[in-house]
């Protein structure tokens, strides 16, 4: 069922701040199936983190529409490890392209945020309502902190200045064009990276970060893209809108499915001197579905095609895994 756009892409064109990325760039690719311009920039050409630079993009541009997908994202050790990094590039990265959207009279922008800014121990499924009724996972708080500034930057611009602002919140993403780097990336990628070199080298296990408890919900990168390209066209409010899968799975549960999509048979050893991170971070997805758009791709396919595109773009001598020998 679609019913009409409350915002039509129909030969609008549209910036997608952060189209190298994994996400920025599956967006990219979904926008080439609506019939609309795909504008884009490097990280060389323009740095987000200063506000000339931006606005200078903008007004040489002066795109219809901005994805707001540009960030320094990366898992629980890189948050931990690198707090200033991760809260000044964000923050930087939002206030420049939101109020050098508003200058320049931009008519939709996206924001993308992440599950981490709800409370650590939210009542799970999380609903959009929780934000800010707790404290936050401590792994990540700068990041979260600054995902939560632009959900409110986005708040603020619509009630002062009328902007068509909006701001989505996706669960653990993963797929092509992630980061396999085992010391920066999320759990996913690393532990497809892990599993095939364990495999290659036929380790007797592998190391699972953490107690192997901790629960997440994993949406593959596609459907996200999808999700985020549905709301630009059919929703327009002042709340953040949850994006994901509404189903959970240990930790333990997704090695082992990535070891048996990989083929490795090794043993799963669990390293508990990394951090777990928070306990669980379900979202409630009633709203998203209310609004018409619901995920395709399954856990299982999803790690299929990205362990193929691994495969096809990283797998190499390169890729040092922390496997028992
Ligand atoms: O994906 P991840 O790094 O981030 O970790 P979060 C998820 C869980 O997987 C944690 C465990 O309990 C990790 O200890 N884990 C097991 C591993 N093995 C590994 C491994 O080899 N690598 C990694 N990275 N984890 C992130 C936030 O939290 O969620 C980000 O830090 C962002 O800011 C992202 O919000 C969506 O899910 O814990």
């Amino acid at each position: 069922m679609h019913k009409e756009p409350l915002y039509s892409l129909k030969g609008k064109s549209v910036w997608v701040a952060g189209h190298r990325g994994m996400v920025g760039s599956a967006i990219a690719d979904r926008l080439g199936k609506e019939d609309c311009e795909i504008l884009a920039v490097s990280r060389r050409e323009v740095d987000l983190r200063r506000a000339e630079q931006v606005e200078a993009w903008m007004e040489r541009m002066r795109p219809d529409a901005v994805v707001l997908a540009a960030a320094r994202v990366g898992g629980i050790f890189a948050n931990d490890s690198n707090p200033a990094d991760f809260i000044y590039d964000n923050l930087m990265i939002e206030a420049n392209v939101v109020d050098a959207a508003r200058r320049f009279d931009v008519e939709k922008l996206v924001f993308l945020g992440s599950s981490c800014i709800y409370p650590r121990l939210a009542a799970q499924p999380i609903s959009e309502s929780a934000l800010l009724s707790g404290p936050l996972e401590k792994t990540n708080e700068w990041y979260a902190i600054a995902k939560i500034s632009g959900v409110k930057l986005c708040q603020a611009y619509r009630r002062q200045h009328g902007c068509d602002f909006i701001s989505a919140m996706p669960t653990n993403l993963y797929g092509p064009r992630d980061n396999f780097d085992l010391m920066t990336s999320h759990v996913l990628p690393a532990l497809i990276a892990k599993a095939h070199v364990a495999k290659e080298e036929r380790a007797a296990s592998l190391d699972v970060w953490g107690s192997g408890l901790p629960r997440r919900e994993f949406l593959y990168v596609d459907d996200a893209a999808d999700a985020v390209v549905h709301l630009m066209k059919h929703y327009s409010g002042e709340e953040h809108v949850n994006i994901g899968t509404g189903v959970d799975l240990p930790i333990a549960d997704l090695a082992q499915l990535v070891c048996d999509v990989v083929g490795f048979r090794g043993a799963l050893r669990f390293d508990v001197s990394k951090p777990d991170g928070t306990p669980r971070k379900l979202l409630d997805v009633s709203r998203i579905a209310e609004l018409g758009w619901r995920p395709r791709v399954s856990l299982e396919e999803g790690i299929e095609r990205t362990y193929l595109w691994y495969l096809q773009n990283q797998a190499g001598p390169r890729v040092r895994a922390h496997v028992e020998a």
